[in-house]
């Protein structure tokens, strides 16, 4: 399960296109992610159920500026 909480007072999303299609999603979960892309508003959360594939994906947040702020890095699926 991947549990995504957004406690900030704005929204942001969780970007990672390759680890989303990698990734075996149950299929009613599948319309919370849009081009590789599940976005969270703020003081939310999303839950979705996932067999991730082994590997090294990059996620970021793609909302103006975010990246630059910070917000991106790396899944390790092992
Ligand atoms: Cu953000």
């Amino acid at each position: 399960m991947l549990r995504l909480v957004n406690t900030a007072g704005g929204s942001h999303d969780f970007t990672a296109p390759e680890f989303f299609a990698a990734a075996h999603i149950k299929a009613d979960h599948r319309g919370f992610i849009r081009n590789g892309s599940v976005e969270i508003p703020s003081g939310q959360a999303r839950e979705i159920a996932l067999l991730p594939k082994a590997g090294r994906y990059k996620v970021k947040c793609t909302h103006t500026m975010h990246k630059m702020l910070g917000m991106s890095g790396e899944i390790l699926v092992r």
